[in-house]
Protein backbone atom coordinates (compact mmCIF):
# COMPACT_ATOMS: atom_id res chain seq x y z
CA UNK A 1 0.00 0.00 0.00
CA UNK A 2 0.76 3.57 -0.94
CA UNK A 3 2.17 5.49 2.43
CA UNK A 4 -0.11 8.42 3.41
CA UNK A 5 1.67 11.74 2.87
CA UNK A 6 2.42 14.52 5.80
CA UNK A 7 3.34 17.88 5.00
CA UNK A 8 3.83 20.74 7.82
CA UNK A 9 5.34 23.87 7.56
CA UNK A 10 6.98 26.67 10.06
CA UNK A 11 7.67 30.15 9.58
CA UNK A 12 11.26 31.02 10.24
CA UNK A 13 10.01 34.30 12.42
CA UNK A 14 12.76 33.36 15.59
CA UNK A 15 14.33 30.43 17.13
CA UNK A 16 11.60 28.40 17.55
CA UNK A 17 10.45 27.37 21.05
CA UNK A 18 9.51 24.46 23.14
CA UNK A 19 5.88 24.44 21.68
CA UNK A 20 7.09 24.40 18.44
CA UNK A 21 9.17 21.94 19.07
CA UNK A 22 6.13 19.64 20.60
CA UNK A 23 3.63 20.70 18.66
CA UNK A 24 4.75 20.43 14.79
CA UNK A 25 8.69 19.22 14.87
CA UNK A 26 8.00 16.38 17.41
CA UNK A 27 5.33 14.87 15.23
CA UNK A 28 7.15 15.18 12.18
CA UNK A 29 10.25 13.30 13.61
CA UNK A 30 7.40 10.61 14.96
CA UNK A 31 5.72 10.62 11.06
CA UNK A 32 8.45 10.18 8.83
CA UNK A 33 8.88 6.43 9.88
CA UNK A 34 5.44 5.84 8.81
CA UNK A 35 4.42 8.87 6.37
CA UNK A 36 6.00 10.15 3.14
CA UNK A 37 6.71 13.44 4.96
CA UNK A 38 7.32 16.53 3.60
CA UNK A 39 8.75 19.15 6.15
CA UNK A 40 9.75 22.98 4.37
CA UNK A 41 10.16 26.72 5.79
CA UNK A 42 7.02 29.14 5.12
CA UNK A 43 9.39 31.70 4.43
CA UNK A 44 6.83 33.46 1.79
CA UNK A 45 4.21 33.46 5.28
CA UNK A 46 7.14 35.05 7.47
CA UNK A 47 6.96 38.00 5.63
CA UNK A 48 2.82 38.54 5.43
CA UNK A 49 4.41 40.82 9.18
CA UNK A 50 7.20 43.41 8.92
CA UNK A 51 10.99 41.43 9.67
CA UNK A 52 14.26 42.57 8.33
CA UNK A 53 16.35 41.05 5.86
CA UNK A 54 19.05 39.98 7.74
CA UNK A 55 16.93 38.71 10.37
CA UNK A 56 15.33 36.17 7.74
CA UNK A 57 17.88 34.90 6.35
CA UNK A 58 19.50 34.44 9.37
CA UNK A 59 16.05 32.75 10.53
CA UNK A 60 15.99 30.59 7.61
CA UNK A 61 19.09 28.80 7.79
CA UNK A 62 18.76 28.22 11.33
CA UNK A 63 15.73 27.02 11.12
CA UNK A 64 16.85 24.33 8.69
CA UNK A 65 19.52 23.26 10.48
CA UNK A 66 17.15 22.81 13.84
CA UNK A 67 14.55 20.57 11.49
CA UNK A 68 17.23 18.30 10.88
CA UNK A 69 19.60 18.64 14.68
CA UNK A 70 15.84 17.32 16.03
CA UNK A 71 16.02 14.59 14.30
CA UNK A 72 14.00 15.12 10.80
CA UNK A 73 16.28 12.60 8.33
CA UNK A 74 16.71 14.31 5.03
CA UNK A 75 16.34 10.95 3.39
CA UNK A 76 13.17 10.04 5.00
CA UNK A 77 11.82 13.83 4.43
CA UNK A 78 11.36 15.83 1.42
CA UNK A 79 12.49 19.04 2.95
CA UNK A 80 12.53 22.72 1.23
CA UNK A 81 11.85 26.33 1.03
CA UNK A 82 8.75 27.74 -0.17
CA UNK A 83 10.33 30.97 -1.42
CA UNK A 84 12.48 28.37 -3.86
CA UNK A 85 9.24 27.04 -5.34
CA UNK A 86 7.63 29.49 -7.21
CA UNK A 87 4.51 27.39 -7.93
CA UNK A 88 2.82 27.66 -4.77
CA UNK A 89 2.60 31.54 -5.07
CA UNK A 90 0.90 30.68 -8.40
CA UNK A 91 -1.29 28.18 -6.65
CA UNK A 92 -2.22 30.16 -4.28
CA UNK A 93 -3.29 32.78 -6.40
CA UNK A 94 -5.81 30.50 -8.39
CA UNK A 95 -7.26 29.02 -5.12
CA UNK A 96 -7.66 32.74 -4.18
CA UNK A 97 -9.93 33.41 -6.76
CA UNK A 98 -11.77 30.72 -5.44
CA UNK A 99 -11.60 32.02 -1.62
CA UNK A 100 -14.82 34.08 0.02
CA UNK A 101 -13.24 37.34 1.18
CA UNK A 102 -16.03 36.49 4.46
CA UNK A 103 -14.20 33.05 5.10
CA UNK A 104 -10.82 34.56 5.47
CA UNK A 105 -12.16 37.29 7.48
CA UNK A 106 -13.46 34.67 9.81
CA UNK A 107 -9.75 33.82 9.88
CA UNK A 108 -9.08 34.23 14.29
CA UNK A 109 -5.14 34.15 13.25
CA UNK A 110 -5.44 37.24 10.92
CA UNK A 111 -7.98 38.87 13.86
CA UNK A 112 -5.52 38.62 16.62
CA UNK A 113 -2.90 39.79 14.01
CA UNK A 114 -4.27 42.07 12.40
CA UNK A 115 -5.49 43.79 15.69
CA UNK A 116 -1.99 44.39 16.75
CA UNK A 117 -0.88 46.17 13.78
CA UNK A 118 -2.82 49.67 12.20
CA UNK A 119 -1.42 48.83 8.96
CA UNK A 120 -1.10 45.21 8.46
CA UNK A 121 -0.59 43.70 4.98
CA UNK A 122 -2.95 42.35 2.39
CA UNK A 123 -0.72 38.96 2.69
CA UNK A 124 -1.75 38.73 6.34
CA UNK A 125 -5.18 38.26 5.03
CA UNK A 126 -4.79 35.83 2.31
CA UNK A 127 -2.06 34.02 4.19
CA UNK A 128 -4.66 30.81 4.89
CA UNK A 129 -5.00 30.53 0.72
CA UNK A 130 -1.05 30.24 0.32
CA UNK A 131 -1.15 28.21 3.05
CA UNK A 132 -3.95 25.85 1.04
CA UNK A 133 -1.40 26.31 -2.11
CA UNK A 134 1.52 24.54 0.75
CA UNK A 135 -0.83 21.74 1.02
CA UNK A 136 -3.00 20.82 -1.71
CA UNK A 137 -0.40 21.22 -3.93
CA UNK A 138 1.66 17.74 -2.86
CA UNK A 139 -1.92 16.19 -2.34
CA UNK A 140 -1.06 15.59 1.77
CA UNK A 141 -3.39 13.37 3.19
CA UNK A 142 -2.42 14.59 6.50
CA UNK A 143 -1.44 18.28 8.13
CA UNK A 144 0.43 17.85 11.66
CA UNK A 145 -0.01 21.10 13.25
CA UNK A 146 -0.80 22.84 16.67
CA UNK A 147 -4.21 23.59 17.55
CA UNK A 148 -4.06 26.90 16.59
CA UNK A 149 -3.50 26.29 12.73
CA UNK A 150 -6.32 24.12 12.91
CA UNK A 151 -8.57 26.71 11.51
CA UNK A 152 -6.37 27.11 8.59
CA UNK A 153 -6.58 23.27 7.32
CA UNK A 154 -9.91 23.66 7.67
CA UNK A 155 -10.24 26.41 4.93
CA UNK A 156 -7.69 24.54 2.88
CA UNK A 157 -10.23 21.29 2.91
CA UNK A 158 -13.22 24.04 1.98
CA UNK A 159 -11.86 25.39 -0.83
CA UNK A 160 -10.39 22.19 -2.09
CA UNK A 161 -13.77 20.73 -1.89
CA UNK A 162 -15.06 23.89 -3.60
CA UNK A 163 -12.38 23.79 -6.57
CA UNK A 164 -12.95 20.11 -7.29
CA UNK A 165 -17.11 20.65 -7.35
CA UNK A 166 -16.48 23.52 -9.64
CA UNK A 167 -13.45 22.06 -12.16
CA UNK A 168 -13.26 18.13 -11.05
CA UNK A 169 -11.17 16.17 -9.26
CA UNK A 170 -7.78 18.14 -8.55
CA UNK A 171 -7.09 17.72 -5.26
CA UNK A 172 -6.80 15.27 -2.33
CA UNK A 173 -8.63 17.10 0.95
CA UNK A 174 -6.31 16.77 3.96
CA UNK A 175 -7.15 16.70 7.22
CA UNK A 176 -4.99 18.32 10.11
CA UNK A 177 -3.39 15.66 12.40
CA UNK A 178 -3.54 17.24 16.06
CA UNK A 179 -2.15 15.35 19.07
CA UNK A 180 -3.99 15.91 22.11
CA UNK A 181 -1.30 16.37 24.52
CA UNK A 182 1.09 19.20 24.24
CA UNK A 183 -0.96 20.36 21.50
CA UNK A 184 -0.92 23.95 22.83
CA UNK A 185 2.10 24.56 25.31
CA UNK A 186 1.38 27.77 26.83
CA UNK A 187 3.33 31.14 28.15
CA UNK A 188 5.16 30.09 31.44
CA UNK A 189 4.87 33.44 32.70
CA UNK A 190 0.95 33.35 31.53
CA UNK A 191 -0.81 30.27 30.89
CA UNK A 192 -3.31 32.44 29.16
CA UNK A 193 -0.98 32.78 26.35
CA UNK A 194 0.29 30.47 24.10
CA UNK A 195 4.25 29.87 23.98
CA UNK A 196 5.16 31.88 20.79
CA UNK A 197 8.49 32.25 18.59
CA UNK A 198 7.34 36.26 18.48
CA UNK A 199 6.55 36.59 22.09
CA UNK A 200 7.80 39.82 23.46
CA UNK A 201 8.18 38.11 27.25
CA UNK A 202 11.49 35.91 26.87
CA UNK A 203 11.05 34.89 30.43
CA UNK A 204 7.94 32.79 29.28
CA UNK A 205 9.20 31.67 26.02
CA UNK A 206 12.01 28.41 26.38
CA UNK A 207 14.09 28.14 22.88
CA UNK A 208 15.39 25.43 21.52
CA UNK A 209 19.07 27.06 21.53
CA UNK A 210 18.50 28.83 25.36
CA UNK A 211 21.17 27.20 27.72
CA UNK A 212 20.65 24.35 30.39
CA UNK A 213 20.79 27.40 33.04
CA UNK A 214 18.67 29.56 31.08
CA UNK A 215 16.10 27.12 30.70
CA UNK A 216 16.33 26.08 34.24
CA UNK A 217 15.83 29.40 35.41
CA UNK A 218 12.33 29.83 33.31
CA UNK A 219 10.98 26.48 34.38
CA UNK A 220 11.83 27.36 37.83
CA UNK A 221 10.36 31.15 37.50
CA UNK A 222 7.16 29.52 35.67
CA UNK A 223 3.77 30.86 36.77
CA UNK A 224 1.66 28.01 38.93
CA UNK A 225 -0.84 28.98 41.74
CA UNK A 226 -1.27 28.58 45.62
CA UNK A 227 -3.12 25.24 45.57
CA UNK A 228 0.32 23.36 45.68
CA UNK A 229 -0.63 20.07 44.18
CA UNK A 230 0.39 18.97 41.11
CA UNK A 231 -2.60 17.83 39.37
CA UNK A 232 -4.15 18.89 35.72
CA UNK A 233 -6.73 21.27 36.42
CA UNK A 234 -6.45 23.39 32.79
CA UNK A 235 -8.88 26.15 34.75
CA UNK A 236 -7.57 26.29 38.28
CA UNK A 237 -3.75 25.34 37.94
CA UNK A 238 -2.96 26.63 33.99
CA UNK A 239 0.73 26.89 34.86
CA UNK A 240 0.43 23.07 36.12
CA UNK A 241 -1.17 21.68 33.69
CA UNK A 242 1.43 23.17 30.81
CA UNK A 243 4.26 21.72 32.77
CA UNK A 244 2.11 18.49 33.05
CA UNK A 245 1.51 18.66 29.26
CA UNK A 246 5.22 19.58 28.73
CA UNK A 247 6.43 16.88 30.79
CA UNK A 248 3.73 14.32 29.53
CA UNK A 249 4.99 15.66 25.84
CA UNK A 250 8.69 14.68 26.45
CA UNK A 251 8.50 11.26 27.82
CA UNK A 252 5.29 9.75 27.06
CA UNK A 253 3.56 9.32 30.17
CA UNK A 254 -0.01 10.55 30.15
CA UNK A 255 -1.17 13.06 32.34
CA UNK A 256 -2.83 10.65 35.05
CA UNK A 257 0.68 8.90 35.43
CA UNK A 258 2.37 11.84 35.98
CA UNK A 259 -0.49 13.40 38.81
CA UNK A 260 0.14 10.21 40.42
CA UNK A 261 3.91 10.09 40.37
CA UNK A 262 4.12 13.54 41.74
CA UNK A 263 1.14 13.35 43.74
CA UNK A 264 3.38 14.14 46.70
CA UNK A 265 6.28 16.68 45.52
CA UNK A 266 5.89 20.40 46.08
CA UNK A 267 6.27 22.31 42.62
CA UNK A 268 10.00 22.77 43.52
CA UNK A 269 10.39 19.22 43.14
CA UNK A 270 8.46 18.51 39.79
CA UNK A 271 10.06 21.95 38.08
CA UNK A 272 13.40 20.49 38.60
CA UNK A 273 12.33 17.53 36.74
CA UNK A 274 10.15 19.01 33.86
CA UNK A 275 13.63 21.22 34.05
CA UNK A 276 15.88 17.92 33.86
CA UNK A 277 13.73 16.64 30.61
CA UNK A 278 13.45 19.55 28.68
CA UNK A 279 17.84 20.21 29.11
CA UNK A 280 18.16 16.71 27.91
CA UNK A 281 16.76 16.49 24.89
CA UNK A 282 17.35 20.59 24.07
CA UNK A 283 21.36 19.84 24.86
CA UNK A 284 20.99 16.55 22.29
CA UNK A 285 19.86 19.01 19.71
CA UNK A 286 22.10 21.67 20.40
CA UNK A 287 25.28 19.17 19.92
CA UNK A 288 24.00 18.23 16.42
CA UNK A 289 22.89 21.87 15.93
CA UNK A 290 26.36 23.39 16.13
CA UNK A 291 27.71 20.92 14.07
CA UNK A 292 25.35 21.58 10.82
CA UNK A 293 24.84 25.07 10.92
CA UNK A 294 27.98 26.19 8.97
CA UNK A 295 28.12 23.31 6.63
CA UNK A 296 27.38 22.49 2.83
CA UNK A 297 25.44 19.79 3.79
CA UNK A 298 22.52 22.43 4.67
CA UNK A 299 22.93 23.58 0.89
CA UNK A 300 23.02 20.74 -0.47
CA UNK A 301 19.55 19.28 1.13
CA UNK A 302 18.19 22.42 0.21
CA UNK A 303 18.97 22.59 -3.80
CA UNK A 304 17.94 18.89 -3.53
CA UNK A 305 14.69 20.03 -1.91
CA UNK A 306 13.81 23.02 -4.45
CA UNK A 307 14.39 20.45 -6.97
CA UNK A 308 12.03 17.79 -6.30
CA UNK A 309 9.46 20.08 -4.99
CA UNK A 310 9.54 21.93 -7.96
CA UNK A 311 8.60 19.18 -10.19
CA UNK A 312 5.55 18.00 -8.06
CA UNK A 313 4.20 20.87 -7.32
CA UNK A 314 4.68 22.63 -10.93
CA UNK A 315 2.61 19.19 -11.67
CA UNK A 316 -0.15 20.55 -9.81
CA UNK A 317 -0.06 23.61 -11.40
CA UNK A 318 -0.63 22.78 -15.00
CA UNK A 319 -3.46 20.60 -14.56
CA UNK A 320 -4.99 23.87 -12.53
CA UNK A 321 -4.67 26.16 -15.30
CA UNK A 322 -5.90 23.12 -17.78
CA UNK A 323 -8.83 22.91 -15.77
CA UNK A 324 -9.66 26.36 -15.18
CA UNK A 325 -9.07 27.04 -18.91
CA UNK A 326 -5.71 28.80 -18.99
CA UNK A 327 -3.21 27.90 -21.59
CA UNK A 328 -0.70 25.01 -20.18
P1 LIG B 1 4.75 33.17 15.65
O1 LIG B 1 5.01 33.67 17.03
O2 LIG B 1 5.68 33.75 14.62
O3 LIG B 1 3.30 33.21 15.26
P2 LIG B 1 4.66 30.47 16.51
O4 LIG B 1 5.63 30.14 17.59
O5 LIG B 1 3.26 30.66 16.90
O6 LIG B 1 5.19 31.67 15.67
P3 LIG B 1 4.38 29.10 14.01
O7 LIG B 1 5.53 29.23 13.10
O8 LIG B 1 3.15 29.89 13.75
O9 LIG B 1 4.84 29.32 15.50
O10 LIG B 1 3.96 27.58 14.14
C1 LIG B 1 4.76 26.48 13.82
C2 LIG B 1 4.08 25.22 14.28
O11 LIG B 1 4.23 25.09 15.67
C3 LIG B 1 2.58 25.15 14.00
O12 LIG B 1 2.24 23.84 13.64
C4 LIG B 1 1.97 25.52 15.30
O13 LIG B 1 0.68 25.00 15.47
C5 LIG B 1 2.96 24.91 16.27
N1 LIG B 1 2.98 25.66 17.51
C6 LIG B 1 3.30 26.96 17.66
N2 LIG B 1 3.23 27.32 18.94
C7 LIG B 1 2.84 26.22 19.62
C8 LIG B 1 2.57 25.97 21.00
N3 LIG B 1 2.71 26.90 21.89
N4 LIG B 1 2.18 24.73 21.33
C9 LIG B 1 2.07 23.75 20.42
N5 LIG B 1 2.30 23.93 19.11
C10 LIG B 1 2.68 25.15 18.71
N1 LIG C 1 0.70 28.82 9.05
C1 LIG C 1 1.60 27.87 9.62
C2 LIG C 1 2.80 27.60 8.78
C3 LIG C 1 2.41 26.98 7.52
C4 LIG C 1 1.92 25.66 7.35
C5 LIG C 1 1.67 25.53 5.95
C6 LIG C 1 1.65 24.61 8.20
C7 LIG C 1 2.45 27.56 6.31
N2 LIG C 1 2.01 26.69 5.37
C8 LIG C 1 1.16 24.35 5.43
C9 LIG C 1 1.14 23.42 7.67
C10 LIG C 1 0.89 23.31 6.29
C11 LIG C 1 2.04 28.40 10.95
O1 LIG C 1 2.07 29.56 11.18
N3 LIG C 1 2.39 27.55 11.79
Amino acid sequence: MEKKVTLTGLQPTGVITLGNYIGAIGQMVEYQEKYNSILFIADMHAITVPIDSETLSKNIRQLIALYIACGIDPDKNLIFLQSDNEFHANISWMLECNTYFGELSRMTQFKDKSAKNANFSAGLFTYPVLMAADILAYDADYVPVGVDQKQHVEIARDIAIRFNKKYGDVFKIPEPLIRIEGTKILDLQDPTKKMSKSSENQKGVIRILDDADVIRKKVNAAVTDSIGKVNYDPINQPGITNLINIYASLTGLNKEEIAKKYADANYGTFKREVGDVIIERFSAVQEKYNDLINSKRLDEILDEGKEKSREIAKKKYILMKEKIGLRR
